[in-house]
């Protein structure tokens, strides 16, 4: 009997775009194979024509894990350089990904946008995401100020869901950024949408998109109301114990 995980799991050994994947998830090689499969599938769509756009762009992903590696970089020396100075780490992990073809064509389809490679790279702003998981939520506002200070990197918008959530209880601090990647023969500047959330925020997001995912339609008021009390709960317990380390560090409790 052919033990598919194994093969599949040979065949990312010998993929090195696969391992780049694993790397960046930090995660098993059967989710980062998962992954990977749904980052390079174009056999969602029958259109021809869509087929041929996604394979004109597939040649463009690589830029987009560039630039995605370039700010993981950035992000990580801040965190190592706090923890030099400050005892402090503000990241918890981080988490990256490539947006899948498909979500793409969704994406440009909803937005009414032309189809081509030109248009999604013109138009699309989160086809590389960084999601940074933060220990409070100081560091939220810490990490994204030492961030956008550095030259090389370009503020194009800014979506603050900490200080204004959305309806449903959503929070998060977006960015969007661009970062310029230096090639062999020209210097291209990307977009990156960067995510940044405390433990508790993320914890909360994923519960709820995989809900939302796994209802398959809009959920109904009462699930979104106790939804919503969910997340009241976790901005309590964000501020809780934003409070109780400012008190810590500040030495009001000497052992
Ligand atoms: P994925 O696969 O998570 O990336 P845009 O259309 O992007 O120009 P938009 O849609 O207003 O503008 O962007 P927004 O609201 O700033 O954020 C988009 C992303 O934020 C989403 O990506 C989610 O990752 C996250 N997000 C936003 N609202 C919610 C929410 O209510 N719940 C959860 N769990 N996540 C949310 P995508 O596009 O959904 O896909």
């Amino acid at each position: 009997m052919i033990d598919t995980r194994s093969a599949e799991m040979a065949f990312l050994s010998d993929n090195p775009s696969c391992n780049f994947f694993c790397n960046l998830y930090q995660s098993t090689h059967f989710q980062a194979m998962k992954y990977f499969m749904e980052i390079t599938d174009l056999s969602f769509s029958n259109d021809p024509q869509i087929n041929t756009v996604l394979q004109d762009f597939m040649k463009q992903q690589q830029i987009y894990r560039a630039a995605i590696k370039e700010i993981k970089t950035k992000l990580e020396i801040l965190d190592e350089e706090f923890q030099a100075r400050y005892d402090h780490n503000p990241i918890h992990h981080m988490e990256y990904r490539l947006k899948s073809p498909k979500s793409i064509i969704e994406k440009m389809q909803k937005k009414g946008y032309e189809i081509s490679a030109e248009s999604i790279c013109k138009n699309l702003t989160d086809i590389a995401g960084v999601r940074v998981i933060c220990n409070y939520l100081s560091d939220i506002n810490r990490i994204a100020n030492l961030l956008l200070r550095q030259d090389d990197i370009t503020l194009v918008r800014k979506n603050d869901y900490v200080a204004h959530p959305k309806e449903n209880g959503y929070r998060s601090l977006h960015l969007i950024v661009l970062v310029p990647i230096f090639l062999a023969e020209r210097t291209e500047s990307v977009a990156v949408e960067i995510q940044i959330r405390t433990i508790a925020m993320n914890f909360w997001a994923s519960l709820e998109h995989q809900l939302k995912y796994k209802a398959h339609t809009n959920i109904s008021d009462d699930l979104g109301d106790r939804l919503k009390v969910c997340a009241d709960t976790i901005t309590n317990l964000d501020e809780e114990m934003q409070s109780i380390y400012t008190e810590i560090k500040n030495g009001a409790h000497p052992e």
